[in-house]
């Protein structure tokens, strides 16, 4: 069986990179964004997820976010964000690059995490560009800073640029990974693809309720829900462990 060898391989990784998407954190009932039920089901994305969706209706951008920040603050990681934190525990180098914006990942115990999208709980001012920390859930949209300036929610829209610091650091580690697990995403981002260029010395593995189009050769193509497959995979990972002490 596929994840038995799968967890054969990683019990003599040296360097695993995971990268996750909007399914890990599905499970905790929180919604991805394409597909049946997504986001895009209901809402244009480049209304909601872009710097010009945002100059025309900051208000509208603003309520969309305070309905996933309210979702966001309600939700627990589930088993797929447990096992994934204990996995970096059982390899001597591990990055968690994740396109997520909950951070669940965090919650759940992961140390050494890459946020590219960043996070729907900080804010950046419009004129300064500072951010900061800001759970608020607002009574008036949109929020407004201090200094009078629009505030927005400090994540990656569509148009716009990745944090050279983040993507150096995720670039780095998928070329020295030996291992590089897909997690719950459409990889339908460009940034899955570009990432996974550079993940030539790596096996790769998939984890998705469907065999989606990722543009990589993926060895090990393990199909259902992140928060089963996971878990049961750290308990073969574990066995074969102990096997070995
Ligand atoms: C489960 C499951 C379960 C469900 N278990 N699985 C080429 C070069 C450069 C740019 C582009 C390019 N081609 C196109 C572009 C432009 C654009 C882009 O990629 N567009 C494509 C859609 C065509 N990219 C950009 O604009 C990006 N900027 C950029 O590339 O700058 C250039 C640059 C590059 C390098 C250096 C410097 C500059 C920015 C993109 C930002 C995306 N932002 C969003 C919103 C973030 C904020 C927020 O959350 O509000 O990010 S859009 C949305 O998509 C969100 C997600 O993080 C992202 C990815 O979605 P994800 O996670 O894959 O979710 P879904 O819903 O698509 O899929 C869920 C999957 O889970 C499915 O497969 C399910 O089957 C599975 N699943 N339940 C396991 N239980």
């Amino acid at each position: 069986m596929s994840l038995a060898k799968l967890a054969a391989e990683l019990s003599q990784s040296r360097k695993l990179v995971v990268i996750t998407g909007a399914g890990v954190s599905a499970e905790s009932g929180i919604a991805t964004f394409r597909g049946n039920g997504g986001y895009w089901d209901r809402h244009k994305a480049e209304d909601l997820a872009s710097p010009a969706g945002f100059a025309r209706d900051p208000e509208l951008v603003w309520r969309w976010y305070d309905q996933r920040r309210r979702q966001v603050l309600a939700a627990e990681p589930n088993p797929a964000h447990l096992a994934i934190a204990e996995l970096e525990t059982c390899v001597p180098q591990f990055l968690l690059i994740t396109q997520n914006v909950d951070g669940l990942h965090q919650r759940a115990g992961s140390q050494r995490v890459v946020d590219l999208h960043g996070s729907i709980l900080r804010v950046r001012c419009q004129r300064s560009g500072q951010e900061w920390d800001d759970r608020r859930l607002a009574e008036q949209f949109p929020l407004i800073c201090t200094c009078g300036a629009l505030l927005r929610p400090a994540v990656l829209w569509f148009g716009e640029t990745y944090d050279p610091i983040k993507m150096q650091q995720a670039i780095t580690a998928v070329s020295e990974a030996d291992q590089v697990m897909v997690v719950g995403t459409s990889g339908l981002v460009w940034i899955v693809d570009g990432l996974l260029d550079y993940a030539r010395q790596a096996t790769i593995s998939q984890f998705n309720l469907e065999a989606s189009p990722l543009q990589a050769e993926v060895t090990y193509q393990i199909i259902g829900q992140a928060g089963k497959s996971l878990p049961a995979l750290l308990k073969l990972l574990n066995k074969t462990n102990q096997g070995q002490d």
